[in-house]
């Protein structure tokens, strides 16, 4: 038993001498002082030990256990100072992985709505804004849609509890037209103004709906303001939001507010036109409304329908940022999940 211990002190000490960590050297400390550990065993062992042995070993033991746990505070103590001393003089780890520090960027919709608005300053629109808030005068009856027309159904609307004004009832603005009334109520023609701005509609929320969304309104007032011009403007902006091989095409539709009135549509931007599932074997994707000022809203703004004409468009920038990045549900624009924000 005395040769065991002599054995177990010269390996512990070596070992404990070569140890470089202190991980390393807490597994040794549990190897030999540990509940189970080499000489924890011994020396519960020692009753099973002939009479006479006992006492010596027992000493011999006890002697050791102190002696290891002094070499191995010892060598914890040489460890730690090495480390510092490392750090102190810059002797650091130059293969470690650097900190990552996450910047900020914009959302998607500011994104696009942003880029939208480049492209129409750029041909001479100025950036108009206004409140979320509006009156139904505002949203709907200078826009030629009065209470009973079906425009005004189709399109449920959020209404404030709020006692109502010499304009009306409050709303959330159902589109960003409102700005429009407003600026050409205080501005005479000449005209050319863009309007961006987040807008609410009691919808569906499903893969194409959201009772909140995003738009970017245009509108340009002069004398002699013809269809043609708004035809060549909104060629010219789908073909910088798109790329230059896009072609357009114009199809007559309906809205209160304009006549006549067009719905823009675009060569599907997947299939080039071919026909695919995006278009719906179309070939094409439409993108947004438009006409020529209907003369009742410019009677509403006190401008003479005799002396100007005036062309608007509207569009959703939600849809035009799907139809950019070929994203096939709005929801995700409004759940913040970071693996689809950060991929624009
Ligand atoms: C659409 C269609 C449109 C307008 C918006 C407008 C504004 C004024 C006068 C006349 Cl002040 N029109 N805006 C005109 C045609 C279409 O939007 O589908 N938007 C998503």
């Amino acid at each position: 038993m005395k040769e065991r211990l002599n054995e177990i002190e010269k390996e512990a000490l070596k070992e404990i001498e070569e140890t470089q960590d202190r991980k390393s050297l807490e597994s040794l400390r549990i190897r030999y002082l540990g509940r189970k550990g080499l000489l924890t065993q011994i020396l519960r062992g020692l009753k099973d030990l002939p009479e006479e042995e006992r006492p010596s070993i027992g000493q011999k033991a006890n002697q050791l256990k102190t002696r290891l746990s002094s070499f191995l505070q010892k060598r914890l103590d040489e460890i730690q100072k090495r480390e510092e001393v490392s750090v102190g003089e810059e002797l650091f780890d130059v293969t470690l992985p650097g900190k990552q520090f996450p910047v900020g960027y914009k959302h998607p919709l500011t994104q696009v709505e942003e880029e939208i608005v480049e492209i129409f300053r750029g041909m001479g629109f100025q950036v108009e804004e206004g409140p979320e808030i509006e009156t139904e005068y505002y949203n709907f009856e200078a826009l030629n849609t009065p209470k009973d027309h079906p425009a005004r159904d189709l399109q449920d609307t959020f209404y404030l509890d709020l006692p109502p004004d010499e304009k009306g009832e409050y709303l959330l603005r159902t589109h960003t037209s409102p700005v429009q009334i407003r600026v050409m109520e205080r501005q005479k023609p000449p005209l050319r103004i863009i309007a961006p701005g987040s807008c609410y509609r009691a919808d569906a929320f499903d893969a194409s709906h959201s009772p909140y969304f995003s738009q970017v309104e245009g509108l340009y007032v002069d004398e002699g303001v013809t269809f043609g011009e708004l035809k060549g403007t909104l060629e010219v902006f789908a073909q910088e939001m798109f790329g230059r091989g896009v072609k357009v095409r114009f199809t007559p539709h309906y809205f209160p507010f304009t006549e006549p009135s067009a719905e823009l549509a675009i060569s599907c931007v997947i299939c080039q036109g071919q026909g695919c599932r995006t278009c719906g074997g179309a070939g094409w994707l439409e993108l947004l409304g438009c006409g020529m000022v209907h003369p009742a809203v410019f009677e509403k703004v006190g401008y003479d329908p005799e002396k100007y004409t005036g062309y608007a468009f509207g569009m959703g920038i939600e849809r035009i940022a799907m139809i950019k990045y070929r994203i096939n549900d709005i929801r995700l624009f409004y759940e913040n999940d970071m693996r689809f924000l950060e991929q624009f």
